[in-house]
Formats: C-alpha cells, structure tokens, sequence
C-alpha cells in the first residue's frame, strides 16, 4: 500500500510515519510538509534512510504542486494531519488557519477525486465539540454532539470537517474523520503545555498556568492515537467519524505539578497568568465507537506515558533546545512577556 501523510513533520504526523514504517515495513509512505515553525525535519532523521519512505517539501494549499505529486506517486490512502494547530496562535492570526485547515483539506480531497476516488482521512479534533461545563461529569463528547467551536482553530477545524462530509455525499469520496483528544508524547512542540512546562522546568523558568488552571483536557499518548488512525484507514466505515480518546481527564495545573514531582523542581515555579481568551473549560471524549466497531483501546497509561515523555525530553534536549533558540523566542516573548 502506498499512503500519502501530509504534516509528518509535526508531532503526530512525525509520530505516525515512525509508528506506520515499523509496523507495515512493505508499504511505502511519501511525507508532504511545508516545514512552517512548526515542522521540524530533525523529526524525521531516523526515517530518512528508509527506501520506503519519502520527503516532500510542499504546501497542501498548492494545488498544482499536489496534483503533480499525486499524479507521480499513484498513491492508494491519503492521511491529512497537516494543519495550523496551536490555539494561541489562532487567536493572534486566524487567517493562516482557515488557509491551510480549510483550503488546503479542499485540495488534498480534490487530488484525491481527480485520480482515482482515493481513501482519504482527516486528522480532526475533540475542539469541533466546543466544550463541557467543570460540573457535569457525566456528559462526554459522542460523534453525535454538535458542533459547537469556540477558536479560530478549531472553527477552521470543523470547517474542514464539515467539507470532508460533504466530498462524501456530494461527490461519493471515501472519507473517515478521525477526533482525537490531546496528544502527547515525543516531538510535542515545546509551545504546547507539557512540553511547554518541560523546558522551562528544566531550565528553572516560571510555569506560565493560565487562569486558575482547573481547565480539564484529555489526554492520550500519542501512539495510541497513531494505532487508532492505522485501525481507521484499514477497517473503517466509510464516510463514518470516530471520536478518540483514552479516558483521562487532567486539570491543567495537575500536570504541571506532576511534572514538577518527576523531575525534582519546585511547585513555586508555578505563575497563574492572564487566561486564554474563549478558554474551553473541559474536553472528554466518549470513545465507545471506536472499540466496539474496531477493537480499539488506549494501551499506554497516563503515569507510564507521562514517564515516557519526560524521559525524551531529558533524552533529546537537542531536539527542543534547537528549536527554543531560534524564532520560537519571539513567540515566547510576545505570548508570555507581559502576560
Ligand atoms: P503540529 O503543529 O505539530 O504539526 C503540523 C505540521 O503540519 C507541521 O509539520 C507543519 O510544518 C505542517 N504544515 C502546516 N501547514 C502546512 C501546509 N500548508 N502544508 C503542508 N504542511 C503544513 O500539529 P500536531 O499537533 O502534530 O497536529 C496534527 C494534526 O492533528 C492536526 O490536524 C491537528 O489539528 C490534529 N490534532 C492534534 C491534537 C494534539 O493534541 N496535538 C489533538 C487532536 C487533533
Ligand atoms: O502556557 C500554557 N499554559 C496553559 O495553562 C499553555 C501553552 C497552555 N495552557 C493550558 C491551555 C489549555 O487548557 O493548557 C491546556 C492545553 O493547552 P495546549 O497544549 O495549547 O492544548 P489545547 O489548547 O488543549 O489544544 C491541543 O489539543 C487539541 C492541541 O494544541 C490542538 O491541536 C488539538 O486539536
């Protein structure tokens, strides 16, 4: 099988095509990434010198440019992780995200209804769901829950999400979305929270918590979440959406207290800043489709996941350290100098 993945050069993308080559070492993956700040090449490295795999540099936007690579590379499954995907950042310059989430998903599917009606699947989010009220701990997000966003990001998300239901119906184009909740684990872009709170952990900065840091996310190792979209793409209904998630609900500020636990620093490093604008108080995914359909279950546990992580950071400091050196400081200054 040959299997287009665009933004393999971001954190799950990256984790995929890693997972993806180990596990199906007779198919063959080309990467499309346009390599923005948030695409790291170095991600890649150990998949390099694979024969079975391929680096393109190139922007999903540009249509011409993806037909010529489809038209080429005949793929038979094209995964769509490529994507604006900080909330930060969004609320700074929505126009980026609409670009690329939007436009650029239009294109992918239009490559894929002009040769030959490929399998395509969307990387989407447990945000399309808006978010849930602290005090009711009963309700879950379901495929059913309305869409219902509260960002730029993750409007320009459900607007994808919604274009890729209609290439379905309109023009018959084998679709799955996949919604997953937070991810984390190894090559997590350090502007993302338990990144984030890693590095400056470690480098004894303050732990920049926003508001009063009981938001509740749930979160996933995101290697579970890579085996949920090879589940996905094999055995999944067509035209179907599949909520992902691990049932691990986490207040921020238990987290950063867990990380300051493991790795021997302070809790007053912790500093309540000014909170995000339209901030989602809770995500909580329901993923009882997804294992009753497809036998899938989350394998790696928060405590042993969170351990993981952590050891990868300590273990490739070069990984992040480069990228906090370089334009990423400006980021920092702008979002968190006086904030
Ligand atoms: P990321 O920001 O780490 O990586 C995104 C990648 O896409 C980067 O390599 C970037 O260079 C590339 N890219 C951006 N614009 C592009 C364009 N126009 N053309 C080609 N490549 C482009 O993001 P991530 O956290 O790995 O998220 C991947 C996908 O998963 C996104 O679609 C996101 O919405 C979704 N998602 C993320 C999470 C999470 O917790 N991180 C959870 C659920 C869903
Ligand atoms: O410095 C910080 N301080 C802080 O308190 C940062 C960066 C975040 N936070 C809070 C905001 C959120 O409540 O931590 C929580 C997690 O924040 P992010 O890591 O920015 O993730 P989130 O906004 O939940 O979105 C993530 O999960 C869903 C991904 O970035 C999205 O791409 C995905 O769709």
């Amino acid at each position: 099988m040959k299997v287009i993945v665009t933004g393999g050069a971001g954190f799950i993308g990256g984790n995929f095509i890693h997972y993806y080559l180990a596990a199906h070492p007779d198919d063959r993956v080309v990467c499309i990434d346009k390599l923005t700040y948030a695409g790291n090449l170095s991600t890649l490295a150990p998949v390099m010198e694979n024969e079975n795999f391929r680096f393109v540099k190139l922007d999903i936007c540009d249509r011409e440019g993806v037909f010529a690579l489809f038209e080429e590379e005949k793929p038979d499954v094209v995964i769509n992780f490529a994507a604006e995907s900080h909330v930060d950042r969004s609320i700074e310059n929505p126009e980026i995200f609409l670009r690329t989430n939007i436009i650029g998903t239009e294109v992918m599917m239009d490559a894929c209804r002009r040769f030959g009606n490929i399998r395509y699947h969307q990387v989407s989010t447990d945000e399309v769901y808006g978010d849930l009220p602290l005090d009711r701990p009963d309700l879950f997000f379901t495929e059913e829950t309305p869409i219902h966003t509260s960002s730029p990001y993750s409007s320009s998300k459900a607007g994808a999400d919604l274009l890729v239901l209609a290439y379905h119906r309109t023009y018959g184009l084998p679709v799955t979305i996949s919604r997953c909740s937070n991810n984390y684990g190894p090559y997590h872009f350090p502007e993302k929270l338990i990144p984030l709170m890693i590095a400056n952990a470690l480098a004894d900065k303050p732990l920049p918590v926003y508001g009063k840091g009981i938001n509740v996310r749930d979160w996933l190792y995101v290697e579970d979440h890579c085996k949920a979209i090879d589940l996905i793409i094999r055995k999944g209904r067509i035209g179907e959406v599949y909520n992902v998630g691990g049932h691990n609900e986490m207040r921020n500020i238990d987290i950063v207290k867990l990380i300051c636990k493991e790795l021997g620093k302070p809790e007053s490093l912790i500093t309540y800043v000014t909170d995000r604008k339209g901030h989602d108080m809770r995500y909580a995914i329901d993923p009882a489709k997804i294992h009753n359909e497809l036998g899938w279950l989350p394998e790696t546990t928060f405590a042993d996941g969170i351990k993981k992580t952590i050891q990868w950071y300590l273990d490739n400091k070069e990984w992040w350290q480069e990228i906090i050196s370089g334009e990423y400081r400006n980021y920092y200054e702008k979002m968190y100098g006086n904030r």
